[in-house]
């Protein structure tokens, strides 16, 4: 028997890691690892397999001596945590294969003695594993590359969520995979990459044999279709999607789906319907720009359906007197959401901004646009230049590349973009233009105000509710409970949460479960906006206050001895005022709440403090 460990690294605290909310409903992580759970199922019988994700479960130094390979799978934000976990594997010195989104683009660039897997596991790994059990690693081993074999997945067996005993209750949502693939061409996007531009379908037993295993162990909720865009192929998935109805409604509809999918399935209603009865309650849509020439620029053709045409949208528009055809875009898409959102599901969305063509007004379109959508959860970032797509290729051409890997796209706020920016009229323009547009954004749409406004104008809208209902349980009034504590009693923004709770009340009391659900996921989202801007005005005092204390010094330096002591008054004052300063940074400093403080630059803080070493002569540190 050949002993393996599958270990799922450290999730950071990101928009996407929902912690605050996971606290509210006693959960510890939202996502099972479902690439180590798929290649589980490709391992013979005479494998003994063990996981540990550590966002769940402690790893213990018995799990990595007792293994003969550890297998890790890792994504963009774990290269941190990976890191330290490869270091900590090497110094027991078991064997380690790391595969994953990460190393498949980013495997030259991480630290560490393993064998990095690049592209689907489908495509064959079994003898790699056996090869590191038995001779162990040598630098021969540093990578496998078998990126851009794409088998059909047909091929792909089970999920072993068997593996997942004991800890299946500390997630929030389980994830089956029934596509890969995109058959779009949005200039920013890998998915092509990665899993090809043909969508590769599951049939359906094999869709339904994992439901009936998540369901037999006990499974009841959410569960994630993980999925690029689920409606790559509609044709494909129609019958696919009659079958999941027939099992749900057998089965007395025990998931509810969340999925991605583009907007172009709004044209087709069968299609959303066929979702509606499946069981599918949100979606997410990468509507990506508000602006007409930055879609077009992106060629994000799956946003721009119907536009020209004497739509809805058109009426709207002269009814208000407006001819540009940019509000037109706006309304359109705000048109399609709004429906989709009264009549199927919850809508999100994903929207950068940094894109050549984007008017000045970019942030004010795009709160327009998510308010008036009705848009919950709106993500919101920088545009990175990821490898291997078409915007690399442009952007290395132009010389305007500044990094390679771009190790923004955390889901956090950043200050970090990968390529020099330019306005509509191709001149360069400051990287904080386009950073200040997206925080601008976040810092609105994240208002509690607002966010709890958007939720509740949904709510008020919805024509119908999904065909899932939690069922009430003492855990249930567990979460209310922790919900009130949390949001009600402690947070900074109870008046609004309350509010919230009373209009949706009012409105409708059998709303009120979903309402608690959405006011969880709004504490994650408001926190983790607070913190994160919390965290860019430190770094943006610290880099003012950088600059004003190497002008002092630089001052002092070059006038020489007279000029101080003709002037030691004022520059006593002036460095006085700067003293101040720095002891305020510090104060906020520790006022973070230290999960953020990774957010904090290091570096600058470190120049901070040598300067202020040199102008007060004291040594100082804030300690992060
Ligand atoms: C579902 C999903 C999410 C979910 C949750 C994912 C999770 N489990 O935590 C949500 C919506 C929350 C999410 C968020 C984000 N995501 Co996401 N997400 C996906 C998506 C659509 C599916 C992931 C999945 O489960 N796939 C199914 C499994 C089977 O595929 P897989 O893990 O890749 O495994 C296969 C191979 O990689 C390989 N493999 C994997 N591990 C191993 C290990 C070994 C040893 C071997 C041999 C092989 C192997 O074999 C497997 C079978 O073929 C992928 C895209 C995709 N189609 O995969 C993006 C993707 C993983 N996400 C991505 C990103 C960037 C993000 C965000 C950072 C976005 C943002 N800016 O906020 C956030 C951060 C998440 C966080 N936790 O904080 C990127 C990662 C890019 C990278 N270089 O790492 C992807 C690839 C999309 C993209 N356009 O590039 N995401
Ligand atoms: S529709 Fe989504 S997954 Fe497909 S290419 Fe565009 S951004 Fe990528």
């Amino acid at each position: 028997m050949t002993n393996v460990l599958l270990v799922y690294p450290e999730n950071p605290k990101t928009f996407w890691s929902y912690e605050k909310a996971l606290e509210i409903d006693g959960k510890k992580s939202m996502f099972p690892p479902t690439g180590l759970l798929t290649i589980a199922g490709m391992f013979p019988a005479n494998y003994n397999l063990k996981l540990v994700d550590m966002n769940v479960t402690k790893l213990k130094y018995s799990d990595i001596r007792d293994a003969n390979v550890v297998l890790i799978s890792a994504m963009g934000i774990h290269k941190q945590s990976l890191e330290k976990l490869i270091a900590r594997i090497n110094k027991i010195g078991t064997p380690i294969l790391v595969g994953g989104p990460l190393p498949t683009q980013h495997f030259d660039k991480i630290k560490g003695e393993a064998t990095f897997f690049l592209g689907e596991a489908e495509a064959g790994f079994i003898d790699v594993v056996e090869r590191l059990a038995s001779n162990g690693y040598d630098e021969s081993m540093r990578v496998v590359d078998k990126r851009k074999i794409f088998r059909q997945i047909t091929e792909t067996p089970m999920q072993r969520f068997d593996l997942l005993k004991g800890t299946m209750k500390k997630y929030e949502v389980m994830a089956v995979q029934l596509t890969r693939g995109c058959p779009e061409s949005c200039t920013f996007c890998n998915i092509g990459s990665l899993f090809g531009k043909e969508t590769r379908l599951k049939n359906e037993s094999m869709l339904l044999a994992e439901f009936d295993e998540l369901y037999k162990l006990g499974w009841k909720g959410s569960v994630m279709i993980v999925d690029d865009n689920v409606a790559g192929n509609q044709e494909a998935l129609m019958p696919i999607l009659k079958s999941v109805e027939t099992w749900q409604v057998a089965h007395k509809y025990p998931f509810t789906f969340f999925t991605q999918a583009s907007l172009r399935i709004y044209d087709n209603k069968t299609l959303m319907e066929q979702m509606y009865l499946a069981g599918f309650d949100q979606v997410f849509f990468g509507i990506e720009s508000p602006s007409i020439d930055s879609l077009k620029s992106m060629a994000a053709l799956k946003n721009m359906q119907g536009l020209g045409a004497q739509g809805q949208g058109t009426q709207e528009l002269s009814a208000q007197g407006k001819s540009d055809a940019a509000a037109f875009v706006t309304l359109e898409i705000q048109r399609k959401l709004k429906e989709i959102q009264s009549k199927y599901f919850k809508a999100q969305a994903g929207f950068i901004i940094g894109f050549d063509k984007d008017p000045d007004n970019i942030s004010e379109m795009m709160v327009e646009l998510i308010e008036n959508s009705r848009i919950g959860v709106a993500m919101v970032g920088p545009l990175g230049v990821l490898p291997d797509t078409a915007d690399f290729r442009k952007y290395s051409m132009a010389g305007r590349l500044v990094d390679s890997i771009y190790t923004g796209d955390s889901g956090m706020f950043t200050r970090h973009l990968n390529f020099v920016p330019h306005n509509k009229e191709g001149q360069v323009i400051n990287p904080d233009v386009v950073t200040n547009r997206v925080r601008s954004v976040l810092e609105r749409v994240y208002a509690p105000k607002a966010y709890f406004a958007r939720t509740l104008d949904y709510l008020q809208h919805r024509e119908r509710k999904p065909l899932f209902h939690l069922p009430i349980t003492l855990k249930s009034f567990a979460s209310f409970a922790r919900s009130i504590f949390n949001q009600g009693i402690k947070s900074s923004y109870r008046r609004e949460y309350w509010k919230f709770l009373w209009n949706v009340f009012w409105h409708n009391p059998k709303d009120m479960p979903d309402a608690i659900s959405y006011a969880a996921v709004g504490h994650h989202l408001i926190t983790v906006t607070k913190q994160m801007l919390k965290v860019d005005d430190i770094n943006q005092n610290v880099k003012s206050l950088l600059l004003e204390l190497e002008i002092s010094l630089a001052e002092i330096k070059q006038k020489g001895r007279v000029y101080v002591d003709d002037n030691l008054e004022k520059i006593n004052g002036r460095l006085y005022v700067l003293g101040k300063k720095y002891s305020s940074i510090k104060t906020d400093i520790h006022r973070i709440k230290s999960d953020f403080r990774l957010g904090i630059n290091r570096s600058s803080l470190d120049a901070l403090e040598q300067k202020y070493f040199e102008l007060f002569g004291k040594r100082v540190s804030v300690g992060v």
